[in-house]
């Protein structure tokens, strides 16, 4: 196992202008013929990558080459030319594999993914991105079976062979690094479309979907054309070639990937039908379509040096499609929803064995490094650069950074740069947030000064040590604050509605003149990815929640009133509730509930509980028990005291005819939270408007909201419930996997026998990742009932399945070992149990490299 550095990079001692590629598919076997033009700078080896190929045959400028070594990992040329040609053909067997990584058949296609370093599993080649080369592709294979042969550029060639098969000719104009290198061979359904470019260019837009989901890739194509007229409107930037491709697969082992001008994509990211999808996929289908769109800019034109790099094009990518979403929908919810992403998720990375900075200095295998650490924080410091340089600002530097380093593969170093020049700035303390990994934590005193109208803010930053870092620095963190009087109107701060201020010590203090505040807001907007400690009255919060204009502000003051009084329950009482405790949380809700708001989704989320998963990232160490009987304990006291109003504001949602559109989308939140809340206060009398609601829903968030609504409140109509599902169902793998999802999140008693005969379900498999992720990634993930079940038994059955995966496809499991790494926060008992079970891991025969790195991490 090795460990790679960030400082040990060395450029290419060579460039490989251009490669042509000649995949000969047929059954069991494939064979890739390559042809690289090498140009070398000194006479030292030629080294290519390769992993598990078979070589075949090695020619240098036409003659058969022999001094040459090859291992497991590479394939060494030795006494080259300055200037040749190498020819090397290997073979694959794509059938055989099961990983995802590199060529593999999805259902009956072939297809590819190479990021990160899947290329070497097709061809050697130096499999790094800053090796951009010019490719030219030929796709040979049975026509009948394979009509559709894709590759990335333009189509430069097509025609007969012998045999009944054809072949195809690609040519991508543009020079790319291996990772954006893509093939597609199958029998596919096209939905066609077009976009026109500001000045003029006609491009296709192509969906390949499986025969009969035409319908299905509308909303798709639609949000392909939306976020490419955004591009154009919001940064100048427009596509570049003929042609924009995506397949959607069903085996696929992310989300979706930018392949220059073929993105692939997990089929559950490309269709969606009212009867099938939810809100959330809707949402989610047009920010992937987004995302992979704007890696053509960020990403694919302008790529990484390394792979150190990564947030260089996915911290940025990710803050552009969260721009987009929100320009396209509510753009407070989609605030709420990253801060909650922060929070549940890159908090809990950061106080795990995983910790990293947004650009790592150390890693074993890439694959890891996919995480919310490199692409949602990644995009929240890019956000605070947006901050702090303004929106005009932020586009000069972009301008800057594509006319600097089109064409090139860079660095972030260079990026922040060109920030900096474009708006002349010293930007050399931010750059700490690129190489400091951690949560920061900040305090915030505050004094109030009546007779000189002047509020004293003293405000401190500390970043705990984190398992990568020992010791840690001060941070830019830019904190936007406003302040509202009794009435909830603004109260001006040296004379501004909201003031950006730009800590950058450990401890600074600020005097700002204004009119006696009732409640300070700060943090408006998550405007740094930090923890804050500022105490506030419940009355205070609950007058953020109800005035300020900040949607994120409202629901961050009323989460800071739940949290608090959960923590608090937990430590104190153990987790139980008595009626004291819990009233300012009552009469806050009954005070929203009652209220004219006309926003409903961020009502429902005021009215939500932050998750367990959220609340275990609060503490160092957690009484995991008495914490999850304060929240399951609040949950119920909640919904009764204020079932009324619950059940009114239910009602007064009707049915519509579905639409994907903020305003339904909100109703619909609201009324399933409402739902679910009847349910927590009386199950058998609101059992029938569950059930009502289950069986006249039009679209499926009105049924999984019923569905979720009986999970763990009624376990009979749960039950009957998710009978009907399946049958109705049971044809729709995708759908199943809400359903795989549903039964895997209960809180009963007999989880694991129930999840243990789902793996035996005609739809479930075990090398499909998303049927996985339903199924076992739910279970870990989400059901702390279970995970931390006293006897060990949920953190025992995960292992089990890790075990099983990891021979499988090494990347899902490396993803799903994630709750396995927390446990230090845990108490002793539980520790053990944790720790023996990676140990238990650590002692297989077989482990793979990249659930290895995390087990060794929380080993150490
Ligand atoms: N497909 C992944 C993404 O778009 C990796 N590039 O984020
Ligand atoms: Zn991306």
């Amino acid at each position: 196992i090795q460990v790679k550095r960030r400082l040990d990079y060395q450029p290419p001692a060579f460039s490989i202008p251009k490669i042509s590629l000649t995949f000969e598919l047929a059954d069991q076997v494939t064979t890739v013929r390559s042809t690289l033009s090498v140009e070398k700078f000194d006479d030292s080896p030629l080294i290519l990558d390769g992993t598990d190929l078979e070589l075949a045959a090695i020619m240098v400028d036409g003659t058969p080459w022999q001094d040459y070594s090859v291992d497991e990992q590479h394939l060494t040329l030795r006494q080259l030319p300055r200037r040749c040609e190498i020819a090397v053909h290997t073979r694959l067997y794509p059938e055989k594999n099961t990983a995802l990584e590199g060529l593999y058949q999805s259902g009956g296609s072939y297809c590819t993914q190479c990021e990160a370093e899947g290329f070497r599993r097709i061809t050697y080649f130096p499999d790094r991105p800053d090796v951009l080369a010019s490719y030219t592709v030929r796709i040979e294979a049975d026509k009948t079976r394979y009509p559709n042969l894709l590759s990335n550029g333009n189509c430069v060639e097509r025609g007969e062979l012998e045999e009944g098969r054809h072949y195809v000719v690609w040519h991508d104009p543009f020079n790319k690094p291996c990772y954006l290198f893509a093939l597609v061979a199958g029998q596919f359904d096209v939905l066609r479309g077009n976009y026109t470019t500001s000045s003029g260019r006609e491009v296709q837009l192509e969906f390949y979907v499986d025969e009969g989901n035409l319908h299905k890739a509308e909303f798709a194509l639609q949000s392909l054309q939306r976020a490419m007229r955004w591009d154009e409107d919001v940064y100048g930037l427009e596509y570049d070639l003929d042609v924009y491709m995506v397949v959607a697969v069903d085996f696929f082992n992310m989300g979706a990937m930018e392949n220059k001008g073929l993105n692939v994509f997990n089929a559950k990211y490309v269709l969606a039908d009212a009867d099938s999808a939810t809100d959330t996929d809707y949402f989610n289908i047009e920010s992937i379509i987004a995302h992979e769109y704007f890696h053509n800019w960020t990403g694919n034109r302008v790529t990484c040096r390394d792979w150190f790099q990564l947030s260089l094009k996915e911290g940025l990518t990710v803050f552009r499609d969260q721009q987009f979403s929100a320009d396209m929908s509510s753009p407070a919810l989609c605030r709420v929803q990253q801060a909650k992403v922060i929070r549940e998720q890159q908090f809990a990375e950061d106080a795990s064995p995983m910790a990293h900075p947004i650009r790592p200095d150390e890693v074993i295998e890439m694959n890891n490094f996919y995480t919310v650490t490199v692409y949602d924080k990644g995009a929240e410091v890019i956000r605070m650069l947006f901050k702090m340089l303004g929106k005009d600002g932020f586009r000069k530097g972009m301008d800057k950074y594509f006319s600097r380093h089109d064409g090139q593969a860079v660095t972030c170093d260079d990026f922040v740069q060109a920030m900096a020049d474009a708006n002349h700035r010293d930007l050399t303390l931010f750059k700490r947030w690129y190489s400091q990994s951690g949560t920061p934590q900040v305090s915030i005193e505050q004094r109030y000064d009546p007779e000189r109208k002047k509020l004293y803010l003293d405000i401190s930053q500390h970043t705990p040590a984190t398992m990568d870092q020992a010791s840690k620095r001060p941070l830019l963190i830019p904190i936007e604050i406003s302040a509202l009087d009794e009435e909830g109107h603004p109260v001006l701060l040296d004379s501004r509605k909201s003031l950006v201020l730009e800590l950058e010590q450990k401890q600074q203090s600020y005097v700002l003149s204004c009119e006696q505040p009732f409640a300070l807001n700060v943090l408006r907007d998550f405007s740094a990815p930090i923890k804050l400690r500022f105490s506030q009255t419940a009355q205070q919060r609950l007058h953020i929640a109800l005035y300020s204009d900040d949607g994120f502000s409202r629901v961050d003051a009323m989460q800071g009133l739940y949290q608090e009084a959960m923590i608090r329950c937990a430590n104190e009482s153990s987790g139980q509730w008595d009626s004291n405790r819990a009233q300012s949380l009552i009469d806050a809700q009954r005070v929203l509930l009652n209220s004219d708001e006309t926003d409903l989704a961020l009502l429902a989320e005021m009215l939500s509980l932050p998750s367990f998963e959220t609340l275990m990232q609060l503490e160092e160490r957690i009484d995991v028990d008495a914490l999850m009987r304060a929240r399951d304990g609040l949950e119920p006291l909640l919904a009764c005291a204020n079932e009324p109003l619950w059940l009114r504001r239910f009602e007064s949602i009707p049915q519509t005819d579905y639409q994907y559109e903020p305003l339904q989308v909100a109703a619909r939140k609201l009324k399933n939270h409402c739902l679910l809340q009847m349910m927590n206060a009386n199950p058998q009398q609101y059992a029938e408007a569950c059930k009502a609601q289950y069986q006249q829903a039009n679209n499926m968030t009105d049924t999984l909201g019923a569905l979720k609504a009986a999970q763990n409140t009624s376990e009979t109509l749960f039950d009957e419930l998710m009978q009907q599902f399946e049958q109705r169902w049971h044809h729709a793998p995708t759908v199943m996997d809400k359903w795989f999802a549903l039964h895997a999140g209960a809180k009963r008693k007999d989880i694991l026998s129930r999840i243990d005969l789902l793996q035996d379900h005609a739809v479930f498999s075990w090398k499909n990742p998303n049927r996985v992720r339903a199924l076992v990634g739910t279970f870990g993930f989400y059901n702390p009932h279970g995970l931390y079940a006293e006897d060990g038994s949920g953190v025992r059955w995960l292992t089990e399945q890790l075990i099983q995966i990891d021979k499988i496809n090494p990347q899902v499991s490396a993803r799903l070992v994630t709750p396995l790494l927390s446990l230090t926060k845990l108490d002793d008992k539980r520790q053990l149990q944790w720790r023996h079970e990676l140990m238990r891991l650590a002692d297989q025969p077989t482990l793979s490299v990249d659930l290895s790195e995390k087990v060794h991490k929380a080993l150490n």
